[in-house]
């Protein structure tokens, strides 16, 4: 007897509504949900592999904890004993920032990853914070922290109604997306055509995406920045500057202009690779576009200037008049965003409120640079102590960050290290305890991450899709009695840390003036709360203070968990409309042209514009059936157009006496590997490519599958020592590399 069940996908930004098909406790089909208010039937290769990735037998049942230095099966009260003993003697010792927090990636795919993690962090009090957002978008939250004052305030692009997309280094055919949660962008890419729009494509490479573009530019990489400052510099020249209703909402725009002056399309071409001409028409054609929006991703955050090609990318939309216009790009308004408050001056941005121990870079958005970590852990300086202790949270950086191999040493000298990880891998492996949560069906979901960067905005919540099986714990349980065990508390009910957060933003909304809530009493609104389980609270919570909510019965009509269940298939709440001066959180209360962090570093692109690597530069990719470091393991998802290959231009492989197949050493900053070589002109020349999230080849790993195909960690071409100074981002393209061809 089978049944069907819905479930939101996890394993990509775009969020899209699956139907499952279980037998028993397994999933044993899915197919696109197509009453899903938001992404109505659409699939992909992953969610359709859902099943597989659920139910791999290398997922693990039950936590382990080290013994005799092997990592044995034991009951999470003594994974939980031994966290706390982990933990705590260090902290009470030498404070907490000997504690390092890791959060990867998969922590804004769940709903433990988004209601526990602040918890931890605030809870402990350390400042040694790590996550992935420094291996991909910390530039865009600086960006919009200096432009809007609020780092989570993300333009995202109107992909359904814009007549013009100039997409810079991001290649949505093969992940779907990325700060712009859109279920099928490839199908909205091609309705945007349809409609007579138009598509540009900025990246080195001839994607998927690109041969869908009307224009396609391949430029030479880490250059998006300045070719970006030339398109103001022409906007500004030939008087394509029409800001509209934006006008009264911005300062400094005189000092932008002056600031540019340099950028000309004929100073920056060569560095481009994009001759002037063409630099001017692709400003031309924004200024001219009935509306436009700018949108880059990957390729324009994880490069030398990436702080810069972010603000430049917002600086265009805003000069033509595009920024929170339909058709341009928008701030989506969440349904479990805060209450919004009054607009108005506010407390603005601040960077570098502390700085790392060992090379003294700046902190942003309360993290430091995840490149740095193998250095905070395994050197030692008088400002203080070396990280002791790591708790990773679904994360694997000995992959995903530079210079792995320094890393895994790294790990293997702390006192303890705790995983919260379905898997043994590359970084769990070297835990003490290892703590797994459950596979995704028997997991609730709601996009608290995704929905504030959507391309409509829409709220879908999903229960477990299969009853948690005997032995397992919940995520949300797990991440609770790990902030306890951390936090001194250890032994108590999970429920406190719910009851805590709930306590408090209640406290708060009471107390608000514009609160829907303001004057009563906190405790009475926590008794009217529903849903079964704390977080189910919480989320309750969320969206009666927020936006759309009943405000605890003022607007009766408005939404909470309750709404939210009679609605299987999601609520939309209609397309982006919108909202300045609301989002701003500057302390002039405008939109800030020309913070001046970002006038500090312009000279440094200036510097860049008679730059030119001598050789061959490395730029990354991702494939469809594959997701960052975790879903090599899944044969479904491998093979074919799978692999780990050295992408290389027919003419490169010709001067170098390559041929395809072949293995070729590649060599870089940080180390070296092997790969074999796959000729194609869709790279450019001067550019080669590796994907990342390979390289499963080391011993006491338990991920079968993926260690007979292992593939090489490309992140060991990088020292770590490259990053964008204001960020702290990674820099993992645009980066030199050496062929070894020669034995
Ligand atoms: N060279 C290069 N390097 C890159 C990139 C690149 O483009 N080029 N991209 C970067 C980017 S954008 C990112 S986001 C990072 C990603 O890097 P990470 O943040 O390290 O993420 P993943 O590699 O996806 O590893 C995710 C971990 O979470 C675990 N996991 C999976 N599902 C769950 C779950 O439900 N709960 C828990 N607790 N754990 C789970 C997996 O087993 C795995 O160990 O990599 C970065 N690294
Ligand atoms: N299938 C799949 N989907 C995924 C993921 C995955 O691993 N696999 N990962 C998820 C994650 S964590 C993220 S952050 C998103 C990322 O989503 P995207 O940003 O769309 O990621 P990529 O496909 O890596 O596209 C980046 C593009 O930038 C180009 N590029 C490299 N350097 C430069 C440069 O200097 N300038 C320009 N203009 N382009 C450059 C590369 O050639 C590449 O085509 O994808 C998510 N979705
Ligand atoms: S596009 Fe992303 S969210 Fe949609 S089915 Fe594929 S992996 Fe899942
Ligand atoms: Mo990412």
């Amino acid at each position: 007897m089978s049944r069907t069940a819905l479930r939101i996908c996890p394993l990509c930004e775009a969020t899209c509504g699956l139907t499952l098909t279980i037998e028993g406790t397994r999933v044993t089909g899915a197919r696109g949900d197509r009453d899903d208010v938001f992404s109505q039937g659409f699939i992909c290769p992953k969610g359709a592999s859902f099943g597989a990735v659920d139910g791999d037998p290398d997922r693990l049942r039950g936590p382990l904890v080290r013994k005799d230095g092997e990592l044995r099966e034991a009951t999470w009260e003594e994974a939980f004993d031994a966290v706390a003993a982990g933990i705590r003697p260090a902290v009470e010792r030498y404070g907490p920032n000997v504690v390092g927090v890791v959060l990867g990636n998969p922590n804004v795919h769940t709903m433990a990853g988004a209601l526990y993690p602040p918890v931890l962090l605030a809870g402990l009090g350390t400042r040694s914070v790590f996550t992935a957002s420094t291996v991909d978008q910390m530039p865009k939250h600086v960006s919009s922290g200096l432009l809007f004052g609020d780092a989570n305030a993300i333009p995202v692009p109107d992909l359904d109604h814009t007549d013009h997309l100039l997409l810079i280094g991001a290649n949505p055919l093969e992940s779907n997306g990325s700060l712009c949660t859109a279920p099928d962008f490839p199908g909205k890419l091609k309705a945007l055509k349809a409609r007579g729009g138009t598509l540009t494509v900025i990246d080195p490479r001839r994607t998927r995406t690109a041969k869908l573009a009307d224009r396609h530019l391949a430029i030479r990489p880490g250059a998006d920045a300045l070719l970006l400052a030339a398109m103001t510099y022409t906007l500004f020249e030939e008087d394509l500057v029409d800001t509209g209703e934006l006008t009264p909402h911005l300062q400094g725009i005189d000092e932008l202009r002056d600031a540019v002056r340099d950028f000309t399309p004929e100073a920056v071409a060569d560095a481009c690779d994009v001759d002037a001409d063409t630099i001017r028409s692709l400003a031309r054609e924004l200024a001219a576009a009935p509306t436009a929006a700018v949108y880059a991703r990957i390729g324009s955050c994880t490069v030398p200037h990436g702080t810069l090609a972010s603000w430049l990318v917002d600086v265009l939309n805003i000069l033509t008049g595009n920024l929170d216009r339909p058709g341009g790009a928008l701030f989506p308004q969440a349904a479990t965003d805060r209450t919004p408050r009054p607009a108005g001056p506010s407390h603005g941005f601040a960077l570098g409120r502390w700085h790392s121990r060992v090379s003294r870079y700046p902190e942003a958005k309360g993290e430091l640079p995840i490149s740095a970590l193998a250095e905070e852990i395994d050197t030692a300086t008088e400002e203080g102590e070396p990280i002791r202790v790591v708790v990773t949270v679904a994360a694997n950086p000995v992959l995903s960050v530079p210079d792995g191999d320094r890393l895994d040493k790294a790990l293997d000298g702390l006192d303890f290290m705790v995983s919260v990880d379905p898997y043994l891998n590359e970084t769990s492996r070297h835990a003490d305890v290892v703590l797994p949560p459950p596979p995704p069906s028997q997991s609730p979901h709601h996009d608290f991450a995704f929905n504030t960067l959507a391309v409509r905005n829409q709220l879908r919540y999903t229960r477990p899709a299969v009853p948690l099986e005997p032995g397992r714990m919940a995520e949300t349980e797990i991440l609770a009695r790990l902030v306890l065990a951390a936090t001194g508390m250890h032994g108590a009910d999970p429920s406190a840390v719910d009851d805590l957060v709930i306590g408090q933003t209640l406290g708060k909304a009471v107390k608000e003036p514009y609160s829907p809530v303001h004057g009563r009493d906190a405790k009475e609104l926590a008794g009217l709360l529903t849903g079964v389980s704390g977080p189910e609270r919480r989320l309750d919570m969320m969206l009666r203070l927020g936006p759309y909510g009943d405000g605890f019965g003022v607007r009766p009509d408005g939404l909470g968990l309750e709404k939210l269940l009679a609605h299987p298939h999601g609520i939309d709440l209609g397309p982006l409309a919108s909202r300045l001066p609301q989002p701003l959180k500057t302390r002039s209360g405008k939109v800030e042209l020309l913070p001046q962090p970002i006038a500090d570093d312009l000279p440094r692109l200036r510097q860049a514009m008679a730059e030119r690597a001598e050789g061959l530069v490395l730029v990354g990719r991702r494939h469809l059936r594959s997701n960052n470091s975790w879903m090599h393991n899944v044969p479904a998802l491998t093979g074919g157009t799978n692999r780990c290959t050295l992408h290389i231009h027919p003419e490169d492989a010709a001067g170098l006496g390559l041929v395809d197949g072949q293995q070729v050493g590649v060599k870089g900053a940080g180390g070296a590997v092997t790969a074999p070589v796959e000729i194609t002109d869709t790279v450019r020349r001067g550019v080669v490519s590796l994907p990342h999230g390979w390289g499963h080849d080391r011993p006491g790993t338990r991920m079968n599958h993926a260690a007979q195909d292992p593939g090489v960690n490309v992140n060991q071409l990088l020292d770590g020592r490259l990053l964008d100074p204001l960020s702290g981002n990674a820099v993992l393209n645009a980066v030199p590399v050496e062929l070894i061809t020669k034995p």
